[in-house]
């Protein structure tokens, strides 16, 4: 019994289950000991088999009953063990995911407009889908006119469309996806009487190869100031107020003659950019061409309006968006805006 006793001890102090099976195939496995004294047993007469046999079985019995034991004993142990080691700490702080946010054009679009809100500019909008009549026509670029080809168009099949005009009626005639935000200067001029200045961001489209600089859809902000008196020096005065805003006290504006056929004289714009030290063409401008009041007139007579822009003078102005965001956040190819990429959109986080 003092077998028993020692391997019940050494039962009762296994550190793991490794060590707790071990045990019990040196007791109770196929060439344990216990098992070897059963088959001993043979060699015993009757009488003395029975009561060796009583033994070894209670024996048995008592080497299960403390293998049982102690293996849940450690099994509780390494539970307990675990749930400590693994127990969160909800104080930390989480892993932040992205949540969404701002596109740069949306921000870049949305700080051009504070800055001409902030000058009295109110913002409008117009839609995407134009009648040739408002994206062309009264612009002054008529049918066949070689300007057309400034601006390489993606047409709506079809003939007979029809789309609303400026103040709901039904406009019928070719439709296109616009090419440039001047449409909504002759929307606004017919509805609205002079004086007045606005600035139209949105999305035009131009069916045209992308390259680093150039993307088929992309954003422009259109500027239109008309009223008596409105001259080449107040949209030279808009477009430093611009520079200004954009890129601090040492910046400086540049204007180089120009043609777009709704304007004249017309310019094309640059700003100097003091920390990059270099001039950043950023669109067209000039003086409303008296064709376009003439055709907006003209338009108006059609609804049962009086002329408005007899006696008036105005200067308009449209920039790329996209182009001057590439300049602010230093992007290298106009591309990755629209390229889907959240590794790019995520750097925006928080910008503004
Ligand atoms: C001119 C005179 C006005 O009185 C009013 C507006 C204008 C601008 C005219 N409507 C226009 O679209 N001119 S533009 O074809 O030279 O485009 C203006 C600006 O849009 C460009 O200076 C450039 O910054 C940007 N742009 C043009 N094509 C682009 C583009 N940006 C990205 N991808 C393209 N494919």
């Amino acid at each position: 019994m003092r077998e028993l006793e020692e391997a019940l001890a050494a039962i009762a102090k296994a550190p793991d289950l490794e060590a707790l099976r071990a045990l019990k195939a040196r007791y109770l496995g196929k060439k344990g000991l216990l098992t070897e004294e059963m088959k001993a047993l043979a060699r015993l007469s009757l009488e003395e088999r029975k009561e060796r046999g009583r033994a070894l079985n209670a024996l048995k019995e008592a080497l299960e009953e403390a293998l049982a034991k102690r293996a849940r004993e450690l099994e509780e142990e390494a539970l307990r063990k675990a749930l400590e080691e693994e127990r969160q700490d909800v104080s930390l702080p989480g892993v932040r995911l992205f949540a969404g946010g701002l596109h740069p054009i949306t921000l870049m679009e949305r700080e051009l407009v504070q800055i001409f809100r902030a000058l009295g500019y109110q913002a409008v909008e117009g839609p995407e889908v134009e009648g040739e009549f408002f994206n062309f026509d009264a612009l002054n670029i008529p049918e066949h006119h070689p300007a057309r080809d400034m601006w390489d168009t993606f047409w709506l099949e079809g003939e007979g469309h029809s789309l609303p005009g400026p103040l709901g009626e039904e406009v019928r005639g070719r439709l296109l996806l616009r090419t440039h935000t001047s449409p909504m200067q002759v929307r606004y001029m017919v509805a609205h009487t002079p004086p007045f200045r606005i600035v139209v961001p949105g999305r035009v489209f131009r069916f045209e190869q992308t390259d680093a600089t150039h993307e088929a859809v992309f954003h422009q902000l259109e500027g239109l100031v008309v009223g008596e008196g409105i001259s080449m020096a107040h949209l030279k005065g808009a477009i430093y107020e611009l520079a200004q805003a954009l890129y601090g006290p040492h910046s400086r504006v540049r204007f180089q003659p120009v043609y777009f056929p709704f304007v004249e004289p017309g310019a094309q714009f640059a700003i100097w950019w003091p920390e990059g030290k270099k001039w950043l063409e950023l669109g067209g401008a000039g003086m409303v061409h008296p064709q376009v009041f003439q055709a907006v007139d003209a338009y108006r007579k059609t609804l049962g309006l009086p002329p408005a822009y007899e006696g008036v003078t105005g200067f308009a102005f449209g920039l790329g968006i996209e182009r001057l965001a590439m300049l602010r956040y230093g992007i290298p190819d106009i591309r990755y805006f629209f390229g889907g990429r959240l590794k790019f959109l995520e750097q925006f986080r928080g910008v503004l």
